[in-house]
């Protein structure tokens, strides 16, 4: 069976390969055993992991200095994790605030925030997680944060409608984040592989300070500076004006897909399973179980493409809004 191994797992065992000391090798096994997908076909390399884990953690720890990556481990949550990125002050803590229930510290002067601040922000059914970070370019007080960009499953670069040019203050985003091999796409194919440890990162673009004098004036230039391949999501973190299309945007940049579990008889589950556009019957049994599949018999789907609780092989590729009953 494909391991279907996801890019965030490869670049983390890239990382392990090249890891030196205990720490960071813990720290790169746990961030693969968080990104590995959950199914039968990654059970050896699942328990490979643990066995290695419970090896290193029973060395001693190293004294001085503690985990040294550790404020650069942001654990994932919810059906996918978005950095928010962007230079000083251009209001990417304000942002977080505004769409998620998390209350990061927001002030007049630059690098305010100094450690990543996740916070759950509602996408109709769905939580996406967002992750506050503090300001990326030369001066920055964290160099690792492009690190954390590195294992989040897409970006929101802010850019700030009232700085002298916005184009680039973006610009200079994607150049930094270059430098550490995390390269800014505006989106992804469904299946696309990485080759570690060239990160490809989905991303849009959020102006912000919309409430502005000249934002609209400011705004019309900087579509015409940006190439038109990215989305520009003109908002006011202050006002909220433009963030209610923020959670579709970021919703379809991932790829993502609800399905919903059912059991015979009954009605669909409320709360959906979030999968990626190409996922199977597989893939979602291994979200529920690793037995499920191991004694699948065969899936049902009624859904928008027409299908009527016809039988699905454990192959058949999930589509948003599908509902699903297993029988095994
Ligand atoms: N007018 C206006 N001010 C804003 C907006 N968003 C943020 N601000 C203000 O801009 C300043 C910086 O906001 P923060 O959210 O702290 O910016 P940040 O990007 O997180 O800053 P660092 O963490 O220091 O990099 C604060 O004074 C905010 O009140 C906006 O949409 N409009
Ligand atoms: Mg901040």
């Amino acid at each position: 069976m494909p391991a279907n191994l996801t890019p965030e797992f490869k670049a983390a065992e890239e990382r392990y390969k090249a890891a030196k000391d205990v720490n960071e090798k813990i720290e790169c096994l746990e961030q693969m055993l968080a990104t590995v997908p959950k199914h039968k076909g990654t059970e050896k390399i699942q328990a490979d992991i643990k066995s290695k884990l419970s090896k290193l953690r029973r060395q001693p720890k190293k004294k001085s200095g503690g985990r040294r990556q550790d404020v650069a481990h942001v654990p994932h949550e919810g059906a996918a994790q978005v950095v928010v990125l962007g230079a000083a002050n251009v209001g990417k803590s304000s942002l977080v605030g505004r769409l998620t229930k998390a209350e990061p510290k927001v002030a007049e002067y630059p690098f305010t925030t100094l450690r990543p601040q996740p916070g759950m922000m509602p996408y109709e059914d769905v939580l996406i997680q967002l992750v506050d970070l503090p300001a990326l370019g030369t001066e920055s007080p964290a160099p690792w944060v492009p690190q954390v960009a590195r294992y989040a499953d897409a970006a929101l670069v802010v850019v700030d409608l009232d700085a002298p040019d916005p184009a680039v203050q973006f610009d200079e985003v994607l150049h930094v984040l270059e430098e550490r091999k995390v390269i800014l796409v505006p989106g992804l194919e469904p299946g696309h592989e990485d080759a570690p440890p060239v990160r490809h990162l989905p991303a849009l673009v959020v102006a912000n300070r919309l409430d502005g004098e000249d934002a609209r004036d400011v705004l019309a230039l900087v579509r015409e500076e940006v190439d038109g391949a990215w989305t520009i999501h003109a908002v006011s973190a202050w006002t909220g004006e433009g963030l209610d299309g923020l959670g579709r945007a970021l919703y379809d940049l991932l790829g993502l897909v609800r399905v919903y579990s059912k059991l015979r008889g009954k009605k669909p589950e409320a709360t959906p399973f979030v999968l990626r556009k190409g996922q199977t019957v597989t893939d979602f049994a291994g979200q529920i179980h690793k037995d499920v599949i191991r004694h699948f018999k065969f899936a049902r789907v009624w859904g928008r493409s027409g299908f009527d609780g016809q039988r699905v092989s454990r192959d058949y590729v999930l589509e948003e809004g599908d509902v699903i009953e297993i029988t095994h």
